[in-house]
C-alpha cells in the first residue's frame, strides 16, 4: 500500500498520541509521566507571563480555518517561534513583546475585567534562560494544571497537547531547550465541550488559565519516576513499597529506602521494568489519624538520584456498614469544598496559603474530613489536609451528564483519574477516590463508571472507591426515600446527595422522610444544604435567611441520624462560590449561596450548627 509522506507523518503522531496516559505529546514523555516532583529541586516559571486574548483563534487557524500549527509547517508559523521574527508571517497582529502581562499561576477571569465570563483561547508566553546542567541530564517541564486544553510550544516546536483542567502534565524538553533564552508558548483554551470531562453543564465557574505552578525540573540520566507505598495492616505492620526508576539502565539497580525516625534502612534491586519492590515489617510506629496526623520522613536513593517525601502510615477499609481507620470505626465529619478563594476578589486558589486558609476553616468546624469537590484540587491542598489531620475525598469532574457512549470521552475521564491517583496515592489523608457526581442511572453510564472503578482499583487497591449518587422515592410512599443504583454494587461506600428542604419541600419534609438503603455498606451523605445570604436574617421559614439555612441543617442531621450505617457527611458547602448558573440579581449575584460562610469568610448561623453537631458526635 502506498502512503503519502503526510499520511505517514500522521500515523507516527497517531501512534505517539495513543501511547501515553499523560499529555498527548510529540516529545518522549512516557517515562516522566506522574513524575514525583513535589520535593524535588525545581526552577519556577511562575510570575508574569505575556498574554494575548484570541477569541477567534487567529493564531491557530488561518482564514480558511486551517491549522497553523501543523507539524509539517512549523517554520511557516512565526507566532510560535521568536516573537521578534515577524517576516512572512500571516500573524502580524501578534507581538508578545507588546502584550500585557498576567500572573501565573492564576485564573484569567479575575485578572482582566474583559475575561470575567470568557471561554476561549488565550496565548501565554514566558521566556526563560536554559538552566545549567550536566551533560546527559534531562530537563522536564511540568504544569500543575491548565484549564482546559493546553497546546504547548517551545522555541516554535510543538511539545504536545494536554486535556483536563486539574491534573499535572509533563514534557521532556531536554532536546528542545536551547542555550540562552527560550520561548515557551501555551495556547490555553477553556471552551466547554459536549464530549469533554466535565461536559457543558456544571455548577461552578469555568476559570481559565494556567492555574497551578509551572516548573522546570532537572533530572539525572537515571531517576526515580515515582513510588507507591501501602501499609497492609497496623497490627502486622507489613509495609509494601514499589519504586519505579526511569531513564538509562534501569535494570539491576540498587534502591535504598530509609525512614530515619524508625531506624529503617532497606535495600532492593530493580527488575527489568526498573521497579524495586520492598516488603518489610515496620518497627513500632505511630499511625496517622485525624487526632494525631503523624508524618514520617522517607527517602529513596540510588547511585544517581534521591527522592524525599513525608508520609503517614494508616489503613482504611470497610467492614459491613462501618468505615475503619487503622482497624477502628470512624465517622467522617466533613464539609465539601470548591477550590476557590474569593476573599480578595480572586477566583481559583492560586497558592498553598489560600488552600491552608480554607482547610483551617474546615478544621474550625471540628471536622475530621473534607470532600474536595468536584475535581482534583492542588497537590499542596491535599498535603496540607494531611498535615492538619483531615481525611480526604478526592474526585474527578465526571459530573451530571457526560457523553457515556463516546470512547474518547471515557479516555479523557480515565486520564484524569490516572493523573489524580498517581499524583496523590502516597497521601495518607486521601481515603476515597470518587469517580462521579450525580450521574443518571442508565446502562451506558454504569458501564462507563464500572470501567473507571476498575481502573482506580488497578492503580490503587488500597483506598475506598465511591461516587456521589442520588435517591428516589417509593412509588407508594412519598416519605420513603430509596437509594438503589447498580453502581452501589461496585463502589465501597454508598454515597448520595440530597436537598430535602431546599430543592424539595421545606424543612418539615425532613421530619417526615425515612430511608431505605438496601446495601451492607457504609453510607455517606456527600451533599445536603440550603442557600442563605450572609447577614440576611428573618424567620426560619423565610428562604435565603441564615435562620432558614440553619433550620435545614439541624433537621437534616436529625433525619440522617436514623439511617442505618450512616458513616459520614460532607454538607454543601464551606463557602459561597461563583457559578454562572446563579444569576438571581438580589440573592445570588453569580454566587451559589449554600456556603456556611460568605465568599469572604463571614460565618452564617449554619456554621455553628455544624460545629455543634460535630462536637457532639464521636469520631
Ligand atoms: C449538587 C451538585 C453541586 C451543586 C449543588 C447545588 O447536587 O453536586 O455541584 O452546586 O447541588 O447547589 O445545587
Amino acid at each position: 500500500m502506498m502512503f503519502t509522506a503526510r499520511f505517514k507523518l500522521f500515523l507516527v503522531f497517531f501512534l505517539i498520541l495513543t501511547s501515553n496516559f499523560g499529555a498527548n505529546v510529540f516529545a518522549k514523555t512516557q517515562d516522566i509521566n506522574g513524575l514525583d516532583s513535589f520535593n524535588r529541586y525545581k526552577i519556577s516559571l511562575n510570575g508574569q507571563w505575556r498574554y494575548i486574548v484570541d477569541p477567534y483563534e487567529n493564531g491557530f487557524y488561518n482564514y480558511r480555518w486551517q491549522k497553523f500549527d501543523d507539524q509539517e509547517y512549523p517554520s511557516k508559523n512565526a507566532f510560535f517561534t521568536d516573537s521578534k521574527v515577524k517576516s512572512k508571517s500571516e500573524l502580524l497582529e501578534y507581538d508578545f513583546d507588546e502584550a500585557s502581562t498576567i500572573k501565573v499561576p492564576s485564573d484569567w477571569n479575575t485578572q482582566d475585567e474583559r475575561l470575567y465570563f470568557y471561554e476561549g483561547t488565550v496565548w501565554y508566553r514566558k521566556e526563560f534562560n536554559k538552566p545549567e546542567q550536566t551533560a546527559g541530564d534531562r530537563l522536564v517541564l511540568r504544569f500543575g494544571a491548565v484549564n482546559y486544553r493546553a497546546d504547548v510550544y517551545l522555541n516554535g516546536k510543538k511539545l504536545g497537547v494536554h486535556l483536563g483542567g486539574f491534573t499535572p502534565f509533563f514534557f521532556d524538553i531536554t532536546d528542545a531547550v536551547k542555550a540562552g533564552i527560550n520561548s515557551l508558548v501555551v495556547k490555553v483554551d477553556n471552551k466547554r465541550g459536549a464530549d469533554e470531562v466535565p461536559t457543558l453543564n456544571t455548577d461552578w465557574w469555568n476559570y481559565g488559565g494556567i492555574t497551578r505552578d509551572v516548573d522546570l525540573i532537572p533530572l539525572p540520566k537515571q531517576f526515580i519516576q515515582h513510588y507507591q507505598s501501602t501499609l497492609d495492616s497496623v497490627k502486622t505492620k507489613s509495609f509494601d513499597v514499589k519504586v519505579k526508576l526511569s531513564g538509562s539502565q534501569i535494570q539491576d539497580t540498587d534502591v535504598v529506602m530509609a525512614i530515619p525516625e524508625l531506624n529503617l534502612v532497606v535495600k532492593a534491586t530493580t527488575d527489568k521494568e526498573g521497579v524495586a519492590s520492598f516488603n518489610t515489617n515496620l518497627p513500632e510506629f505511630t499511625p496517622w489519624s485525624p487526632t494525631n496526623p503523624k508524618l514520617y520522613d522517607i527517602k529513596f536513593s540510588t547511585e544517581f538520584d534521591e527522592l524525599k517525601d513525608t508520609i503517614g502510615l494508616r489503613t482504611i477499609e470497610t467492614k459491613d456498614k462501618d468505615i475503619l481507620l487503622n482497624g477502628e470505626k470512624i465517622f467522617l465529619k466533613g464539609v465539601s469544598l470548591h477550590e476557590e478563594y474569593a476573599v480578595d476578589g480572586g477566583g481559583r486558589v492560586k497558592n498553598a496559603e489560600q488552600a491552608r486558609y480554607l482547610l483551617n476553616k474546615v478544621k474550625e468546624l471540628n471536622a475530621n474530613y473534607v470532600r474536595l469537590a468536584h475535581y482534583p484540587h492542588s497537590e499542596s491542598a491535599v498535603r496540607i489536609a494531611e498535615e492538619l489531620g483531615l481525611l480526604v475525598w478526592s474526585e474527578i469532574p465526571v459530573y451530571w451528564t457526560i457523553n457515556w457512549t463516546n470512547e474518547a470521552t471515557y479516555k479523557k475521564a480515565e486520564q484524569q483519574l490516572t493523573e489524580m491517583i498517581v499524583r496523590d496515592r502516597n497521601r495518607a489523608a486521601v481515603v476515597i477516590w470518587s469517580i462521579a457526581n450525580e450521574t443518571p442511572v442508565t446502562e451506558s453510564r454504569t458501564v462507563f463508571l464500572s470501567r473507571l472503578a476498575k481502573e482506580a482499583e488497578g492503580l490503587d487497591g488500597s483506598r475506598l472507591i465511591s461516587a456521589a449518587m442520588e435517591k428516589h422515592y417509593d412509588q407508594e410512599d412519598e416519605n420513603l426515600a430509596i437509594v438503589s443504583d447498580p453502581l452501589s454494587d461496585i463502589v465501597d461506600i454508598v454515597s448520595f446527595n440530597q436537598y430535602i428542604g431546599w430543592y424539595e419541600g421545606l424543612s418539615k419534609k425532613l421530619e417526615r422522610t425515612r430511608w431505605h438503603i438496601p446495601y451492607n455498606k457504609p453510607v455517606i451523605i456527600s451533599e445536603f444544604g440550603a442557600g442563605a445570604v450572609q447577614g440576611m436574617h428573618g424567620d426560619k421559614t423565610e428562604r435565603w435567611t441564615e435562620e432558614f439555612q440553619a433550620e435545614v441543617y439541624d433537621k437534616t442531621f436529625k433525619m440522617l441520624d436514623a439511617i442505618d450505617g450512616w458513616s459520614g457527611v460532607s454538607p454543601w458547602i464551606l463557602m459561597d462560590f461563583r457559578s454562572p448558573r446563579r444569576i438571581h440579581g438580589k440573592f445570588q449575584k453569580d454566587f451559589n449561596r449554600k456556603g456556611l460562610m460568605s465568599p469572604v469568610g463571614e460565618k452564617k448561623k449554619a456554621f455553628d450548627s455544624v460545629k455543634l453537631f460535630y462536637n457532639k458526635v464521636s469520631d
